[in-house]
């Protein structure tokens, strides 16, 4: 069973996976409109990749006797400077869901919810792997700088990450 305020946390998780997955579409797009395909081919995965974490949660909660409550979304930003931008947005948002994350985490300590404990470890891991994933891609573009040869490489480069996935 899940506790109200377990449940109202886990729908608040629901409308943030739910958000990233409109902003990364929201990235996806921007990038694909200028030219960058491999960039726009990343953030199409990851958009998709958090409606898998929506539907994940949206399925536990209906199962743990909750109702999952499906939100409005918010108009994701479209307009980006550049890619530095665009990835310092994605790191910003992916830390936003961590510490979400972190603190649905503590809510199941304090209750003693070991299920709900258990399945949202799936989720740390998660959280720590793209973290880490936006911080070496903001890390290579510090270093291709305004290099026009560098961002082409780099647009290249990225394709590979997204096959990986
Ligand atoms: Fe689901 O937010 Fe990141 O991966």
């Amino acid at each position: 069973m899940l506790s109200e305020t377990i449940e109202k946390a886990l729908n608040t998780q629901i409308h943030l996976e739910a958000n990233a997955s409109m902003k990364y579409l929201a990235m996806a797009t921007w990038a694909e409109v200028i030219g960058y395909n491999g960039v726009a081919g990343f953030f199409y995965n990851q958009s998709e990749e958090e409606r898998v974490h929506m539907l994940k949660l949206v399925k536990f909660v209906n199962e743990r006797g909750g109702k999952a409550s499906i939100p409005s979304l918010d108009a994701p930003k479209d307009t980006f400077k550049d890619l530095h931008e665009l990835f310092t947005v994605f790191l910003e948002s992916e830390e936003q869901v961590t510490e979400s994350i972190n603190h649905l985490v503590f809510q199941t300590l304090e209750e003693k919810n070991y299920t709900v404990h258990n399945f949202l470890q799936w989720y740390v891991a998660e959280q720590a792997e793209e973290e880490s994933l936006a911080r070496t891609i903001l890390d290579k573009l510090k270093i291709i700088g305004n290099d026009k040869s560098g961002t082409y490489l780099f647009d290249k480069d990225i394709e590979g990450i997204v096959a990986q996935t």
